[in-house]
């Protein structure tokens, strides 16, 4: 048996229900604003760059677009120069009453993460760019820890294999006191790289973070869900990153599509009675759901546990 449970009726969100024309919708943030969840995914246009939409649910299962996209690339000042070739992979921590999103924002200078907020999922302010070019998935904890907003990120390098490191700001802005915290472990399901995936989930045993890990085949590379178990107090303690996948394209919707081979997911939801809704996109052209015990997959990074770095 698999430690999530799919959701009978995925995929839960497809481009045949969106009202505006995309090729594919993926690779969505989802946070709980009082009783509604709300999803804000990503879709390619038909010229192959990405825009994010907003989707609302009452259950966390059936979500109803709204008509038009949520975030697309602004066309003034420094965000037109860095989100030209579009928006993506966005996740949302609500933290202090507001919810921030990051967002990897792609231009002919590369791909960095831009910041935004909103408190209402209607307005939304750009604050501004936390890396330079070359960082993607960026999840920021859901509370200050002494006084510092932290984040996990992915810098991209050629000298080591694409790790995950922690980082720490004072405002939201200036990020830094980096250090590596997460690398591929060769020979292993997620070698070839690792990346944050949903922000990560406080439980009395240490922040869960749900990663992403990439292998690479003849047949091209797969993209799997990985967890690891942080440090309440001091996040940049890795208590236990676990050896095994929690999920892995098996699917249809997840073995075909936009890219072969692919979950990657950049929300989850926790749920008051000890589940977590976790959202992936499939082979980068559908979204789904499933729903995992909080208490397997802590258990699963404390048991059954793999060298972090
Ligand atoms: C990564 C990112 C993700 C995507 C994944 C699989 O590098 O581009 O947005 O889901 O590849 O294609």
């Amino acid at each position: 048996m698999s430690i999530i449970e799919r959701y009978a009726a995925n995929p839960i969100l497809t481009k045949d229900d969106i009202p505006y024309p995309v090729a594919t919708v993926h690779n969505a943030a989802v946070t709980k604003m009082k009783d509604e969840y709300i999803m804000l995914f990503r879709s390619h246009k038909l010229n192959g760059r990405s825009i994010i939409g907003i989707a609302r649910s009452d259950d966390g299962f059936n979500f109803k677009p709204g008509p038009r996209p949520f975030m697309e690339p602004v066309g003034v000042g420094l965000f037109s120069e860095y989100e030209e070739y579009g928006v993506e992979d966005p996740r949302i921590t609500y933290i202090d009453g507001e919810y921030l999103i990051t967002y990897s924002a792609y231009s002919r200078h590369g791909v960095r993460i831009g910041l935004a907020r909103t408190n209402d999922f209607s307005d939304i302010e750009r604050v501004g760019f936390v890396t330079e070019a070359d960082h993607r998935n960026v999840v920021i904890f859901p509370e200050k820890i002494d006084g510092m907003y932290v984040c996990l990120n992915r810098p991209h390098t050629d000298i080591i294999p694409w790790s995950i490191w922690i980082s720490y700001s004072p405002d939201l802005l200036f990020w830094g006191r980096s250090e590596l915290l997460i690398k591929p472990l060769s020979y292993h399901w997620d070698e070839m790289k690792v990346g944050p995936g949903a922000p990560p989930i406080k439980t009395d045993k240490g922040w869960l973070h749900i990663y992403h890990g990439v292998f690479s085949t003849m047949d091209g590379s797969v993209y799997r869900l990985g967890v690891a178990l942080h440090d309440l107090k001091n996040p940049a303690k890795v208590i236990g990153v676990a050896d095994e996948w929690i999920l892995e394209p098996e699917k249809e919707y997840e073995r075909t599509g936009y890219v072969h081979n692919v979950v990657f997911s950049c929300g989850a939801v926790p749920e008051p009675d000890g589940t977590v809704k976790i959202y992936w996109g499939g082979a980068d052209t559908v979204m789904c759901v499933g729903v995992a015990a909080i208490a397997d997959l802590v258990n699963l990074c404390l048991e059954k546990t793999r060298p972090p770095k």
